[in-house]
């Protein structure tokens, strides 16, 4: 199985998901710029979506889309889901927030032009990670235990931080023990993030 990331990019949750299931895999660095991969490929054979996270199964399947590739990984190592009646629906749920209002809110600090649309993107992150923090009872979104959808809010974290968007207390504290996680560290060493 093969991961095709960009450091730091929204693929580092995947990265960190497939790393805290203790599961083989390899990673290959692409290029976001040319569309070509670490060892020559043109990253657009591979998905033609073009875009990072891209999971090559052992079978050849390429599955794309974050919220996808960590469900893939959370049904197939429980430890890293939600368990109980609604669980699924309840990951689902919040990847889906991460995905949509989060990660989406971002797109305007990396692609908008006027600064009056990266101040209106900042003011939304903020609004949304103080949106999450208010449903913060534990160590992590679901409780004691850490699952994908906490790799993904550590990603949006890490922009928030690269981006000095004000963040709540709570997830700040979030961040830091995200970050402290073993698997973590070696996810974020893998792709030279320090
Ligand atoms: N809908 C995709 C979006 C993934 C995405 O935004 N990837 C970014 C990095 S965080 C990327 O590869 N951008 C480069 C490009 O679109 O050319 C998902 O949720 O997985």
């Amino acid at each position: 199985m093969k991961l095709f990331y960009y450091p730091m990019a929204c693929s580092l949750a995947d990265h960190i998901a497939l790393q805290e299931a203790g599961i083989e895999f390899e990673v290959e660095r692409v290029d976001l710029s040319t569309k070509i991969t670490a060892t020559g490929q043109n990253f657009k054979d591979i998905t033609a979506k073009g875009y990072v996270p891209a999971l090559e199964l052992d079978d050849g399947e390429v599955l794309t889309e974050n919220i996808a590739i960590l469900d893939w990984v959370a049904s197939r190592f429980p430890q890293l889901g939600v368990s109980g009646n609604l669980g699924r629906s309840r990951l689902l749920e919040a990847l889906t927030y991460i995905s949509t209002e989060v990660h989406g809110s971002f797109r305007g600090i990396f692609h908008a032009g006027s600064d009056q649309e990266k101040t209106q993107a900042r003011v939304e992150i903020q609004k949304r990670f103080e949106f999450m923090a208010q449903d913060f009872k534990s160590d992590y979104l679901f409780g004691d235990a850490a699952t994908v959808a906490d790799f993904y809010l550590f990603v949006m974290l890490l922009w928030a931080e690269r981006f000095k968007i004000g963040t709540p207390q709570v997830l700040v504290a979030f961040r830091e023990r995200v970050r402290n996680r073993e698997a973590v560290k070696v996810a974020m060493a893998a792709e030279g993030i320090h």
